[in-house]
């Protein structure tokens, strides 16, 4: 295999379907669709495509633009565990090295020729008596196979506000996640609405180009220093040299980020009052004004919403061309936008940084399961899956990222890992028994749900006075966060107990 630095940037993905039953589609090329990829050509399964609606791979780092966009994750963790990178420039690196470094996964483990772009799932039917998925694709095409994974990710949906006259707004007007370059901001009047992790990101790179910046903010983020730094070329040869140091960092890293999870689930107090504090103290640091410090004081606990890292979103705001505006936002005009204190302020170019559907997987595709059920029906009440992973009505359906299992306090690349290996166990399994369909019994799923619903109640997710993107608006449940360590799912998903599961070879389902 060619190491990192041989691989090319540029490598074209094959057209054309085949027209045989597949044993896997797997829908996304993100981290969680490449890996699920890589691991099963290790394994031998040839028999596999992955279908990807864009144009290039590398997921929400291809799909993300915006300037400034980088992970809040070290990279050192935030990247396969089986393919540790030695040459991470930074600490923290920006969204165009992530998606190299995902571009060369796939050429050196060669999942490239399986893999489709410009290919989107519009529908994905089970067919019972053939025992596959007949998947339609954007374009009208069908692909028919034995098991479907979905790897679409969380957060890719944009949410836009409900805010009266939005649709009357004359300018130019786009959400962070589909950032219009084509839109000069160079001397123009520009106003941001929302101040979570896209927005803290690109407003600091944008306020200097723009002749006037409004950032609308309706509820302030806890944000912490950002340790960010280039790793020094000596460091990256001594990882090349010897990859035990790139282990002995990762696994550093790993504990370092995995201990806050005690403070949010409300076992240990004093590392949540930590995490406080240090937020606390970097907001007396930059910013002297009293007055703006209150209104950047967040009056919910530590961890209730993602908190930031940020050393450049403070300064930002208090620059002589920028007004932060903690107003409610009472209209949107032609022209400009009207705050709930009447005044109205001019604006060219309308950027909406409000965030993602991500209590709505799946949410412009219908999968159909057993006897016509469709997935929103069957999560009309919440959306659920056995460890996140499974349904119950859903044969040889498996999601990677999906409910319950996003975190806020470490790297969501370990539980995607988690899961490949945990389907890369059932497809075992099914060998193994000489299945062909596996389906998660229902009573399994219920009390996995219940589970979790004992397990989020008191954490600061549920309890820490925030609204957030992890709740759902309607019910005010978490169906989005792991309530628990990653330790704790990767012992739950380390192999598949069979008695979860109904596994059958074509007869009807008798699942109970
Ligand atoms: O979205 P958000 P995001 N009027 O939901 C505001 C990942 N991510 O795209 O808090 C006014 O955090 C809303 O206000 P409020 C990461 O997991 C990662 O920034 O709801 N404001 C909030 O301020 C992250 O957590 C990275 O009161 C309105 C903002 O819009 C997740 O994506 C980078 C409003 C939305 O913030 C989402 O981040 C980027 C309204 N009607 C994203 N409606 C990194 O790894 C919403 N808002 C660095």
């Amino acid at each position: 295999m060619p190491t990192l630095e041989q691989t090319t940037t540029e490598t074209p993905y094959p057209t054309g379907l085949p027209a045989d039953v597949l044993d896997v589609l797997i829908v996304g090329a993100g981290f969680s669709g490449l890996g699920m990829a890589i691991k099963l050509l290790e394994s031998g399964t040839k028999s596999f495509l992955v279908i990807e609606k864009a144009d290039d791979i590398g997921g929400t780092w291809y799909v993300n633009q915006y300037p400034g966009c980088a992970c809040d994750i070290p990279s050192h963790l935030y990247s396969f565990s089986f393919d540790r990178n030695p040459n991470w420039s930074r600490m923290y690196s920006g969204r165009d090295e992530i998606q190299r470094y995902l571009k060369s996964c796939a050429q050196r483990f060669g999942v490239n020729q399986y893999i489709r772009v410009n290919t989107s799932m519009q529908t994905a039917v089970w067919d019972d008596a053939a025992a596959h998925w007949r998947v339609t694709t954007g374009d009208g095409a069908t692909i028919r196979a034995r098991v479907l994974i979905s790897a679409v990710g969380a957060l890719h949906v944009p949410m836009f506000p409900e805010i009266p006259g939005m649709e009357k707004f004359a300018g130019p007007a786009f959400h962070s996640t589909w950032w219009d370059s084509s839109v000069p901001l160079e001397g123009k009047r520009v106003a941001v609405i929302g101040t979570g992790a896209s927005a803290i990101q690109f407003v600091p790179e944008i306020a200097p180009k723009v002749s006037k910046l409004s950032v609308f903010q309706r509820t302030p983020p806890w944000i912490v220093p950002k340790t960010d730094f280039a790793i020094p070329e000596r460091w990256q040869k001594r990882f090349r040299r010897l990859p035990i140091f790139t282990w002995l960092l990762r696994t550093g890293l790993f504990w370092m980020y995995e201990i806050r999870v005690w403070g949010f689930l409300g076992k240990v107090e004093a590392l949540r009052n930590r995490g406080e504090k240090m937020a606390v103290e970097h907001l007396a640091a930059q910013v002297p004004d009293p007055k703006l410090r209150a209104r950047l004081t967040p009056n919910y606990r530590f961890g209730c919403k993602r908190v930031l890292i940020s050393n450049d979103f403070y300064p930002a705001i208090q620059r002589p061309n920028v007004e932060f505006v903690t107003d409610a936002i009472r209209e949107i005009r032609e022209h400009s936008i009207v705050t709930q204190d009447g005044a109205e302020r001019p604006v060219d170019v309308l950027i909406y940084a409000t965030g993602f559907r991500a209590t709505e997987p799946l949410h412009d595709t219908r999968v159909v399961g057993r006897n016509g059920l469709d997935i929103h029906q069957a999560w009309k009440e919440r959306i659920s899956a056995y460890l996140g992973v499974t349904v119950s009505g859903f044969p040889n359906f498996f999601i990677l990222l999906g409910p319950n299992t996003g975190l806020g306090h470490n790297s969501v690349v370990l539980m995607s890992e988690a899961q490949i290996g945990y389907v890369m166990d059932c497809l075992r399994l099914m060998r193994k028994r000489g299945s062909k369909t596996m389906e998660v019994k229902p009573a399994t799923q219920q009390r996995f749900v219940e589970e979790l619903r004992k397990r989020l109640a008191g954490t600061v997710w549920e309890s820490g006075g925030c609204r957030s993107w992890y709740q759902d608006a309607k019910t005010g449940e978490s169906p989005v966060i792991w309530p628990g360590s990653v330790v704790r799912y990767k012992r739950k998903t380390r192999a598949v107990a069979e008695r979860d599961y109904v596994l059958s070879n074509g007869a009807p389902f008798t699942a109970k």
